[in-house]
């Protein structure tokens, strides 16, 4: 089977050594120096999602046009895929496992049972930025859920600064306890068919577009922009008003 193939029957896959090891290293360093995650947003207890700007070492396309990655994105993505959002998932020590979900509702509320046979319209892509295992509170996905919705087998997502996997955004998954006394930080990519337009997640997209070398311009989607003037505080409220609407959104789903 084709890399597509597993991954439109897993509704997830895993790259090892994605991205070299010391350009994990120097992303690791930039987001973890002074890192406040109280500035971000609390998801979960001890779990936090901050925005990453791609700025500094973010803004490489090694990170946001890998040639280990675009190229699948846009087979199962279609070519003009985008990049919607960059952030990162914060497991303090001491997290517990989060609920089981997906990254997203039924496209159309009436027809649940189509939104599993459709093809993919988003993908999250996790890329530890310390090494993972069993201890630190590996993502947690449940293979095939993406057409089933069902949650028998389960699969821990563990990876070294390098590695990356990326889910369906209907596959089921849950961040994973941190039994460790470290955090867990896990840079996360949303791409998505450049049709679609994410209401349920708190995203935020911060580019300088201007440093943006012109032939990757295209994968950067041209209302998100507008966020980059937005002050925190504008963008805090946003969020906590997203997250009462998903609250009610995912109680009658
Ligand atoms: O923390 C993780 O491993 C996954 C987090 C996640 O799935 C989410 O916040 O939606």
């Amino acid at each position: 089977m084709t890399p597509k193939e597993q991954f439109e029957s897993q509704g997830f896959y895993k790259i090892e050594r994605t991205f070299r090891r010391e350009f994990i290293q120097e992303l690791a360093a930039e987001l973890l120096t002074g890192l406040n995650v109280e500035e971000g947003i609390r998801i979960h207890n001890q779990r936090y999602i901050v925005t990453v700007p791609l700025r500094g070492a973010f803004n490489s396309p090694e990170l946001y046009a890998n040639p280990n990655l675009l190229p699948l994105f846009k087979e199962i993505l279609g070519p003009e895929c985008i990049l919607a959002s960059v952030g990162a998932v914060v497991a303090l020590p001491g997290a517990s496992d989060q609920h089981i979900h997906s990254d997203y509702g039924p496209l159309f509320s009436e027809k649940p049972d189509l939104h599993r046979q459709l093809p993919t319209y988003a993908i999250t892509v996790g890329i530890p930025l310390v090494d993972i295992d069993v201890t630190n509170g590996p993502t947690k996905i449940w293979p095939g859920s993406h057409r089933t919705n069902r949650q028998d087998e389960r699969v821990l997502l563990c990876g070294e600064m390098g590695d990356c996997y990326f889910w369906d955004y209907r596959t089921l998954h849950a961040g994973g306890s941190n039994f460790s006394d470290a955090m867990r930080p896990l840079l996360y990519l949303a791409f998505t068919r450049r049709w679609f337009r994410d209401f349920l997640n708190p995203d935020k997209l911060v580019i300088d577009e201007e440093t943006i070398p012109q032939e990757y311009r295209a994968l950067f989607p041209i209302q998100k922009h507008s966020r980059i003037a937005e002050s925190e505080a504008d963008f805090k409220r946003n969020v906590e008003e997203l997250f009462s609407f998903r609250k009610t959104f995912d109680q009658s789903h």
